[in-house]
């Protein structure tokens, strides 16, 4: 039994910790150091419940810093502080220490983060939460014994509670939505993860959102949660030997209901203005932007998506006058320009998004927003996309993930790929900016899909859309596919497992599909977006003119404009990087460098 509790008073020292960015400098990926909004949340959750808070932002607080480091898919560049940098600067009294774990590739990172900090500070207990951990704990408690507990799923509750009774001296076992190393060591992996996918189709079953789309609603296909739940998951684990009873799993903790009644994110903790002034957007650059939420969670269930897993099914809309509110703040707070959104699926009600610009237009009319993460479309027709435009919205990105109907199907992503094309004619003709994501080499994917794939993204270029996204399978921890290969003996989980998500746009990606080989993947990928951009110059000459022109005035309007002005970026902190880092990370945007606290 893990025995990392802490007798003391009720206010507990914790540092939340931001690792630093991982890249790999021949990818096709160019996402760099984005405001950690999950992180944030939790942070003024804690903030509220009084504990005594320090927290290291590595990207934020050295934001020029870069250091090559090495790893098994080749040079990766490290930005921000490095661990033994985050470790210095750790408060030594510090009792909880908390890491923020969305990516597979920064668990190495984290991992060096949480053994020195172990061995600088006795008795510290860490915690981790976010994407990665709640889907990978079996395996990090199983490499490890410098992680104590990991946070599944939504974080902010079930940290303060957590924090709560390691504040009291109470055993942690037993709480909701949180996977302790002892009493969830012995599980194997494959059964716990089993074990929660099952668990959590019965939650979702039992507690759905009234938000949630009903069948018949406006949309292309029925989310899992409409009908079926359980099969989605039985399909890839169910044939999955158990390796240990159902009762020792982790239990969930109740998704929020009511997001009013969360803090806003505690940005006061984050060196806005340096990420303001570096411009490593989610979107592309319109200014002074700030990352937003407005939904949690996602009704759908594709395969190879790990969301169901993090979030369930359950997707829960905050109040339209809620988030313009935020928006309205922000501009007080911030001056900012742009709002990202950084929703796992954004615009699934029409009722909503239409209040939204209705609010949008009377108080906040010189504000652009953007949707890049990959939303569905099935609301998005002539007379909403004509809406978002007037009331600032830009660029949007839409995600069929495959141009073959057989493959739709099987990922269950089950868009109406005509009904997605005239979407994209009518935001091209109302002067929004498009993308569309494309995922290549699912292990079930044949030939004739990928033929499908490109003939979807000729016509896609061809009908006005300015952006693709051509990006290889991996089987990211949590999601159906990556059980259902698990099962297969498909997944190595060697060190340079971890690396796979950067992996999935560079020359070291690596196939899941028996009949595509990695090279053919990978050349297929530039054939793909060959294809895309060729269709969408010859058709319209002028945007290949603005691409050039974006990289003189850097005025961005496209994916590309980012995409290019990135690199460039990531190449000059390569070069001038080892001064950054020697420095500590000197700061841009005239903020301390120094981590702050907050008094209790
Ligand atoms: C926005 C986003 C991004 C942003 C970055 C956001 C950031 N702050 O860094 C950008 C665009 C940069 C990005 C890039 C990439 N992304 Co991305 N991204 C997302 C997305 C859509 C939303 C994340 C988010 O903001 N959620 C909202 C907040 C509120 O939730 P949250 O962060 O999870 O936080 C909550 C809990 O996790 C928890 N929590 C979080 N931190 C902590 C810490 C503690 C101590 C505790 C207790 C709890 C806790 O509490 C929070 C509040 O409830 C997710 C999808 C998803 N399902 O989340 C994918 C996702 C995280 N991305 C993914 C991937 C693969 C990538 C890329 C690798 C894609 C690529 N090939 O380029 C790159 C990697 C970039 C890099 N080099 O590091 C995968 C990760 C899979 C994995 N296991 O690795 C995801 C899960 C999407 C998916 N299912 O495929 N991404
Ligand atoms: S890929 Fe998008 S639509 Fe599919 S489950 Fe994940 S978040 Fe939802």
């Amino acid at each position: 039994m893990n025995d990392a509790t802490i007798r003391g008073p009720r206010a507990l020292r914790i540092a939340l910790v931001r690792p630093p960015v991982l890249q790999l400098r021949v990818s096709l990926s160019a996402y760099g150091a984005i405001l950690p909004i999950g992180l944030a949340y939790v942070a003024a959750v804690l903030r509220d419940a009084g504990h005594l808070l320090q927290v290291i932002d590595a990207p934020g607080e050295a934001m020029a810093a870069a250091h090559d480091i090495e790893s098994p898919i080749g040079p990766l560049q490290m930005s921000g502080l490095t661990p033994a940098q985050i470790v210095e600067r750790l408060d030594p009294a510090t009792q909880v220490l908390g890491i923020t774990h969305m990516f597979l590739h920064e668990w190495p990172t984290i991992r060096e983060i949480a053994t020195r900090a172990k061995a600088a500070i006795p008795g510290l207990v860490v915690v981790l939460g976010g994407e990665n951990a709640t889907s990978y704990w079996p395996w990090i408690f199983r490499e490890t014994d410098v992680v104590d507990h990991c946070v599944l799923g939504e974080g902010e509750r079930t940290m303060a509670a957590l924090c709560e009774r390691l504040a009291a001296g109470e055993p942690v076992a037993g709480l909701p939505g949180v996977a302790s190393r002892g009493t969830h060591t012995e599980l194997a992996p494959r059964a716990t993860v089993l074990d929660r996918a099952e668990a959590r189709d019965a939650f979702d079953a039992e507690d759905r959102d009234a938000t949630a789309p009903r069948p018949g609603a406006a949309r292309d296909t029925a989310p899992a949660g409409a009908g079926s739940a359980r099969d989605a998951t039985a399909g890839a684990a169910g044939t999955a030997p158990l390796e240990a009873p159902l009762a020792s799993a982790p239990t969930l903790s109740r998704r929020s209901t009511d997001l009013g009644a969360l803090p806003r994110p505690a940005w006061e903790y984050f060196p806005v203005e340096r990420y303001m002034a570096h411009a490593d957007n989610h979107g592309v650059n319109r200014g002074r932007s700030m990352p937003l939420l407005s939904t949690r969670g996602c009704p759908y269930r594709c395969t190879f998506c790990s969301s169901p897993d993090m979030w369930t099914t359950k997707y829960v809309t905050r109040a339209p006058r809620e988030v313009v509110d935020e928006i309205k703040d922000y501009i007080a707070r911030y001056r900012i320009d742009n709002v990202n959104f950084c929703d796992l699926t954004a615009i699934v009600r029409r009722d909503w998004i239409v209040e939204f610009c209705r609010l949008l237009a009377a108080e906040v009319p010189h504000l652009t927003w953007q949707l890049p993460t990959g939303t569905r479309t099935e609301v998005l027709d002539e007379e909403v996309v004509a809406l978002l435009h007037a009331t600032g919205c830009r660029n949007i990105t839409y995600a069929p993930e495959n141009g073959s109907e057989r493959m739709l199907k099987i990922i269950r992503k089950n868009v109406l790929l005509p009904r997605m094309l005239g979407s994209l004619r009518a935001a091209h003709k109302a002067g929004l900016v498009t993308r569309v994501n494309i995922i290549i080499g699912h292990p079930k994917e044949e030939w004739q899909d990928i033929r499908k794939s490109w003939a979807f993204l000729v016509k896609a270029a061809w009908t006005g859309c300015d952006d693709a996204a051509v990006m290889i399978f991996a089987p990211y921890p949590g999601s159906a596919d990556f059980r259902e290969l698990l099962a297969a003996g498909k997944v190595e989980m060697g060190e340079d497992y971890h690396y796979l998500a950067l992996a999935r746009s560079g020359f070291s990606s690596r196939t899941y599909n028996p009949v595509m080989g990695t090279r053919q993947l990978i050349v297929t990928q530039y054939l793909l977006l060959l294809a895309f951009y060729g269709t969408a110059y010859l058709s319209r000459p002028w945007r290949f003119v603005h691409v050039l022109a974006s990289l003189f005035t850097g005025r961005e309007t496209t994916q590309l404009d980012q995409l290019l002005r990135t690199k460039l970026q990531q190449r000059r902190k390569a070069r001038d990087g080892g001064e950054g880092a020697r420095a500590g990370g000197a700061p841009r945007g005239g903020e301390p460098a120094e981590p702050r606290t907050q008094a209790v």
